[in-house]
């Protein structure tokens, strides 16, 4: 079968910091599907599928080109159903999108402040003044601006895990119970972004997190340790 190819964001020394694209890696992995991760920078997306895409991941299998992991993964259900499904009812879906959701409103920000210079100093040289010039457009702030209380916003975002720590203590071993699933990937997709720039840990070194993530970088031959990361605690 041809691989299908997956435009991954890259950051120097090959680290692969995008949530997203870590999502739909784990898609493809446990879909049992051979992937190819092309390396992309951001000022790159342009040029990918006559620039119909404005975010990564975009895939291309055969003809066909999707952007948008949330289609994505609709698209590789749908594609290969005899596969192991993603999503296995429409209920399924809709909760791990709850959990995107609930893990954007409880930590999104506070990481998102904490750590996005980290991504800006690991950025490729092209990709540096659009980096720049769009994150301090969203954020209304430098990014020099957000070092200060980053020691509180890293506080915050560990407090906003807490619904994971809780669901793991009273099931497990993944979110998705025995096995792992979509929830474990979008969860565990977030904790690798923070992992592939990160200079301040985010986690303390008993969060119980540390272990369910090890597990599920672990899975499918050891995807979440095949980009260099740094240490998520301290
Ligand atoms: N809703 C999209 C979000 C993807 C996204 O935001 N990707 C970021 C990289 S992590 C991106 O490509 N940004 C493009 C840019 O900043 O120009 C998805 O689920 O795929």
């Amino acid at each position: 079968m041809t691989p299908i190819r997956l435009y991954d964001l890259q950051v120097r020394d090959d680290r692969r910091p995008s949530p997203f694209c870590w999502r739909i890696k784990y898609a493809l992995a446990h879909k049992g599907l051979p992937f190819d991760a092309v390396p992309i920078a951001l000022t790159d997306i342009p040029s990918i599928g006559g620039g119909a895409h404005k975010t990564v991941p975009i895939i291309e299998d055969g003809g066909k080109t999707v952007g948008d992991s949330w289609a994505i993964a609709d698209y590789l259900d749908e594609a290969y159903p005899d596969r192991p499904r993603l999503f296995g009812s429409p209920a399924e879906r809709e909760l791990c999108r709850f959990v995107e959701a609930s893990l954007f409103v409880s930590a999104g920000k506070p990481l998102f402040f904490a750590y996005v210079k980290d991504v800006f100093d690991h950025a490729l040289e092209r990709d540096r003044d659009y980096f720049r010039q769009s994150r301090e457009k969203l954020l209304g702030f430098t990014l020099e601006e957000l070092a200060h209380g980053r020691a509180e916003r890293i506080e915050a975002a560990r407090a906003g895990l807490d619904s994971v720590r809780l669901t793991l203590k009273g099931g497990g071993p993944f979110l998705s119970g025995a096995h792992p699933g979509y929830a474990d990937y979008i969860v565990g997709g977030f904790l690798l972004w923070v992992a592939s720039v990160a200079t301040a840990p985010l986690l303390k070194g008993d969060d119980p997190l540390l272990e369910w993530l090890g597990r599920v970088q672990d899975l499918h031959g050891g995807l979440g340790r095949k980009s260099p990361l740094n240490a998520l605690a301290a």
